[in-house]
């Protein structure tokens, strides 16, 4: 019986949760190409306060080229302000990706962000 329903299970739509955790990102170019530096600035969604003392990591893919990439997520550093986070990201390809946040600590959440990284022109 579990034989069967479980190619089921894979058909229920995930519920989607609201995020624990507020996420402002912001990448600037270094002076290599593909490599970008992040800031990273996490609060807790509900109160509203910074959330510190976290393990941040950063993956990245592109969605309009699925399983076409294999950036290897980083760990992010504490910056110097509460709830801030600094990681050094190294790309494959000039254009849209979406940034994976995997926040473990006090407040556990992964966060999803698309962010354009084009070529400078
Ligand atoms: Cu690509």
């Amino acid at each position: 019986m579990i034989r069967f329903l479980a190619p089921l299970a894979l058909l229920v739509p995930l519920p989607t949760l609201a995020e624990r955790v507020g996420v402002d990102i912001d990448c600037k170019p270094t002076k290599r190409d593909l490599v970008y530096d992040c800031r990273i600035l996490l609060k807790d969604a509900k109160s509203g306060q910074p959330v510190g003392g976290a393990e941040v990591s950063i993956g990245a893919d592109m969605p309009s080229m699925p399983m076409a990439h294999n950036v290897r997520a980083v760990k992010a550093k504490p910056g110097a302000a509460p709830g801030e986070y600094l990681a050094r990201i190294e790309l494959e390809m000039h254009g849209e990706w979406a940034l994976k946040l995997d926040v473990r600590g006090a407040v556990r959440d992964v966060i999803v962000r698309k962010l354009d990284f084009s070529a400078p022109k």
